[in-house]
């Protein structure tokens, strides 16, 4: 799959794409259709068929109450008295998740496990005396519970030193060379392109840049990997198995193709952090690479625990909609976990995972195409019932219905046994033999005619087409289109039972009835309407909140558009009684707000009194000298003041 990306790149990439490129998969007969494009490895098959995962997220930023530590905390303040792994990962699995990743060393620099090449770790901290192993807990933990044990060591590291030099990828290089020698066969390398910036780096708390397209040499990076874990899936922006779906939201587009054809920046190639990512989501029909989506998004707002989102876990129905806009759009679900400073996940998430995991079984255990009649317009080879139709509802998920080589539009009619309601068509075709599949048009049998239930395109490794409305019906009919013959494996019809409506309790904050500000523009800053937001010059806004209040915190809700221009990353806000003379209440930094754009609530540890409001953003995405700033909603938390 390499050779394809870069076919007429440089020679050097040219050899690392053969030391990486994919195993090649033998056809299963003789007279099977030739397959279509580029291919998944087994490697990539493997890492299909395990769908959903779980990403955890547990440093010092924990106990910081922060989403990116900035490399400075003192080791000491990391002591989970109660962390358990098979808690943690118990949950995972009744949540029906196949695996985890260890977040063994985030952006704060915290290395997990005792590691010889950085002093900020484990080791350091009162946690079992300095002589605990937190990668080997949670990989024991998943190999006892039969989970898949992954990693994530973050590249940018905000704590070492060497940060920004040469020396640093040496560290970098043997961090993961102990990673992928002590803790057992990986099924994922998890790298990030969170990339450089501010840091505590030794001391000398400084912004630090590094040229993305180079500093990470990380073909020969990766090289490590291929060699050291050759089962382990690299995921990062690129690939090189699995890529970035280009949001934190853990939902791939509509239409979204396991194959991509990457696009670098400034003429150079792609790299993590460095690239063009506007096609992420959807991937490139026929694309140059088999690099599939993974979805992933926290189970909370942020990646780690915050006590004040204990209420804002997602629901079971939620994480239902995730799994279908994820797994059911050829990708897979990584579902980021939080333990709290106990070192436990909180019960609020426990359930919710559980409650998942037992609404994915009831739904998936019961297909409703069970004792249906299908019935193919074309089947290969004069009927060869190798490629028949009874293929499709085997439990061989690379078994397939096939067409003659020359049959690129099929016809399946599918007689059930009576009258049955369902809300989910679930398709996959044989990734094996490749993409091939345009569009299937999907009709029901309604008061004799047939009549259009939906057309879907991008099939691949798993299709849920999830109706907004059950149909009930005795007799559907699939039309199939594809460049080349048809390679079906599976089809599914499945029900959805009706769930107790489960909403978010949102926050309150102040009513933003009486608020004004100077130019009219600035009103949608705090006119309720998520969707709208203010795009200016300034570095600033002032809201008149109409009235003295007792401020106890402010939220930040950064444009929704899928755009970043102007999302503050480091903010000040201040208080005024006139709108003249500023007192500082609060500064700091939105961690992770762009790939992550959610509400930033930021509570005062002393509260403060003011009529003004006024954020500045000291730094904001595509801050290229040219003051920018946007914002969807203020929100202000507190009391009105009674004098
Ligand atoms: C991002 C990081 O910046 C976040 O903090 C988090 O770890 C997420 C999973 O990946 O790139």
């Amino acid at each position: 799959m390499f050779v394809n990306m870069y076919r007429g790149r440089s020679l050097l990439t040219l050899i690392a794409a053969c030391l990486f490129g994919a195993n090649s998969l033998a056809q299963d007969f003789d007279d099977a259709p030739k397959p279509y494009g580029v291919l998944p490895s087994k490697r990539q098959l493997a890492w299909h068929e395990t769908e959903m995962y779980c990403l955890i997220h547990f440093t010092p930023t924990t106990f910081q109450d922060k989403e990116w530590g900035y490399g400075d905390a003192d080791p000491a303040i990391f002591n989970p008295k109660k962390f358990d792994a098979e808690q943690i990962v118990a949950a995972a699995k009744a949540g029906g998740f196949k695996g985890i990743i260890s977040v063994a060393k985030h952006h704060d620099g915290f290395a997990l496990w005792p590691t010889k090449t950085a002093a900020y770790n484990i080791s350091e901290s009162p946690w079992k005396d300095g002589r605990g192993d937190m990668v080997k807990e949670f990989q024991l933990a998943a190999q006892k519970l039969g989970m898949k044990f992954g990693v994530y060591c973050s590249p940018w590291d905000r704590n070492n030193p060497a940060y920004g030099s040469p020396e640093y990828v040496t560290i970098y290089r043997n961090q993961l060379k102990e990673l992928y020698s002590n803790y057992g066969e990986l099924f994922m390398s998890w790298h990030d392109g969170a990339n450089g910036g501010d840091g505590y780096y030794g001391g000398k708390k400084e912004k630090r840049k590094v040229d993305q397209s180079t500093y990470y040499d990380w073909m020969n990076t990766w090289e490590i990997t291929r060699t050291m874990q050759p089962s382990a899936n690299i995921f990062s922006d690129i690939g090189l198995d699995v890529r970035w779906v280009g949001n934190e939201k853990g939902v791939a587009a509509e239409t979204s193709w396991s194959t991509i054809t990457l696009v670098g920046k400034e003429g150079k190639d792609p790299m993590p952090g460095y690239m063009d990512d506007s096609n992420l989501g959807t991937g490139t029909r026929n694309g140059a690479s088999w690099i599939p989506t993974e979805c992933d998004v926290p189970l909370r707002p942020g990646w780690f625990y915050h006590a004040s989102q204990d209420d804002q876990v997602k629901t079971p129905a939620i994480l239902f909609d995730l799994y279908c806009k994820s797994v059911g759009r050829g990708g897979a679900f990584d579902l980021g976990l939080s333990p709290n400073t106990d070192g436990l996940l909180h019960e609020n998430d426990v359930k919710a995972l559980k409650e998942f995991g037992s609404l994915l079984k009831q739904v998936f255990d019961k297909n409703l195409l069970k004792g249906a009649r299908l019935k193919a317009s074309n089947i290969r080879n004069d009927n060869n019932q190798r490629y028949g139709v009874q293929r499709l509802t085997d439990e061989d998920r690379y078994s397939y219905w096939a067409t003659d080589d020359d049959v690129h539009q099929a016809e399946l009619e599918i007689e059930l046994p009576n009258q049955r309601t369902f809300n989910i068509i679930r398709l996959r075709e044989n990734i094996k033999l490749g993409q091939r599949i345009d569009s299937v048009l999907v009709d029901e049998w309604k008061s004799g005619a047939w009549m259009r239930v939906t057309r879907v395109t991008s099939i691949g490794a798993n299709r849920i087409i999830r109706l907004p409305e059950s149909i009930t019906t005795s007799k559907l009919r699939l039309r199939v289109f594809a460049p080349v013959s048809i390679a079906l494996s599976d089809m599914g019809l499945f029900a959805e039972p009706t769930l107790k409506k489960q909403t978010l309790v949102k926050r309150k904050g102040l009513d933003k009835a009486g608020w004004s500000s100077e130019t009219s523009e600035t009103k949608k800053a705090f006119d309720n309407d998520q969707q709208t937001f203010v795009l200016t010059d300034q570095r600033a806004i002032i809201v008149n909140l109409g009235a003295k209040q007792h401020i106890s915190a402010f939220g930040y809700l950064p444009r929704q558009d899928g755009k970043s221009g102007g999302t503050v990353e480091k903010y000040e806000y201040y208080v005024s009684d006139n709108g003249k003379d500023w007192r500082l209440a609060v500064s700091g930094e939105f961690s992770n707000i762009k790939a992550n754009p959610i509400l930033q609530y930021t509570a005062l540890v002393d509260k403060v009194t003011g009529q003004y409001v006024k954020l500045v953003a000291k730094q904001s995405v595509s801050d290229n000298g040219k003051p920018l700033f946007s914002i969807a909603e203020l929100e202000v938390y507190g009391k009105k003041s009674k004098k």
